[in-house]
């Protein structure tokens, strides 16, 4: 943890700066974040390799727990064409215990424009709560073999009215993504 976010500090600068037309000529991306909301809805970090089997992206929370109370969820948007506007895929999981998570097709953010579940290709998320880490793991057919990818990510709490507000935590600007990965 230690190691990932001194790494990213240098990073966020760079994504700061380079904003959304930044190339990233590397496999290995990192973000640092600062705390922002509670209760495992805050990302402290993010870190993404674009691997030749499978996109990895881990997030780093401060604070999760398994306390369905928390209603803490994340989305992964996955920009896989940059010739249609928007991500292709949304990665939706709940960080509680009894939660469940599923990749979609997606047009765009909005939850109206989520698709149909992936049917093809494994996808995978884990939950680590002594860590304080979410692993989101799509294997490359499940994204329609894509080559440099981007992500947009998110992450949200509950209250027990069932409002999020001031519990949204996106990585950088609402809906922002990373420079684009190269496949490694
Ligand atoms: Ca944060
Ligand atoms: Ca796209």
């Amino acid at each position: 943890m230690r190691k990932t976010t001194t790494a990213a500090v240098a990073l966020s600068t760079a994504v700061i700066t380079l904003g959304l037309a930044g190339p990233a000529h590397a496999e290995l991306y990192g973000v640092d974040d600062p705390e922002d909301t509670f209760h495992g809805s805050d990302i402290r970090a993010v870190q993404i390799r674009n691997g030749k089997a499978n996109l990895n992206v881990t997030t780093f929370h401060s604070g999760l727990r398994p306390d369905p109370a928390t209603g803490s969820a994340g989305r992964i948007y996955v920009d896989t064409d940059r010739n249609d506007a928007g991500p292709e895929y949304v990665f939706v999981g709940g960080f509680t215990r009894g939660t469940d998570y599923l990749l979609r097709s997606t047009d765009g953010f909005r939850v109206g424009t989520w698709g149909q579940p992936v049917a093809n290709g494994d996808y995978i998320m884990r939950v680590r709560y002594a860590k304080d880490r979410v692993v989101f793991r799509m294997s490359r057919a499940a994204l329609g073999k894509p080559g440099a990818v981007r992500v947009s990510v998110v992450a949200s709490g509950t209250r027990t009215d069932g409002t999020s507000h001031g519990l949204v935590d996106w990585v950088g600007k609402r809906r922002s993504f990373t420079p684009w990965i190269k496949r490694g």
